[in-house]
């Protein structure tokens, strides 16, 4: 079976529970393999909303690329989140990082994710659990690309 990479993000409401939740939710379905720490990190994307609490989980999976965004996307619904506005607040955020090496582009589905190469809060804690994966485009390792974006304002929650 494939090992996929999720990112998970939450800034709205009680924010580890949504991700506690998350976990558990997922669990039903995947076979949660590996997780990294908790971080806050500086909302990217658009400024004046809260701080995000980022996490990045390894899983191994069954379901297909577009069965587990489907999966994903139900799982948002039924954990709580309402609908948004691009890059802004939501009580949970489940995407897909990485389904194997997969390189698909849907109408619904990019693979690996489009912008995670920009993003210091998928990259830092996808770097603790995963330095040495590699992007199936652009050659780098997780530990490279993570080494080139800016991570000021990324902190371990403690809780
Ligand atoms: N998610 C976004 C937009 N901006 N910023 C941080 N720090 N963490 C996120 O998970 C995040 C974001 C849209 O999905
Ligand atoms: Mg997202
Ligand atoms: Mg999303």
């Amino acid at each position: 079976m494939p090992l996929v990479y999720l990112a998970l993000g939450s800034n709205l409401g009680d924010r580890a529970a949504h991700l506690e939740a998350a976990r558990a939710a997922l669990a039903r379905r995947l076979t949660l393999r590996q997780a990294s720490r908790i971080y806050e990190t500086p909302p990217w994307g658009y400024a004046d909303q809260p701080a995000f609490l980022n996490q990045v989980l390894a899983a191994e999976t069954g379901l297909g690329p577009q069965a587990l965004l489907t999966y994903l996307k139900y799982l948002e619904a039924e954990l709580g989140r309402k609908p948004s506005f691009r890059y802004g607040p939501r009580a949970i955020d489940l995407d897909i990082l990485f389904y194997g090496s997969l390189v698909l582009e849907t109408p619904l589905l990019t693979l690996p994710h489009p912008r995670l190469h920009e993003r210091a809060f998928v990259l830092v804690p996808l770097a603790e659990i995963a330095p040495t994966l590699r992007h199936p485009l652009l050659g780098m390792t997780v530990a490279e690309m993570a080494a080139r974006v800016d991570a000021a304002g990324i902190t371990v929650w403690e809780g």
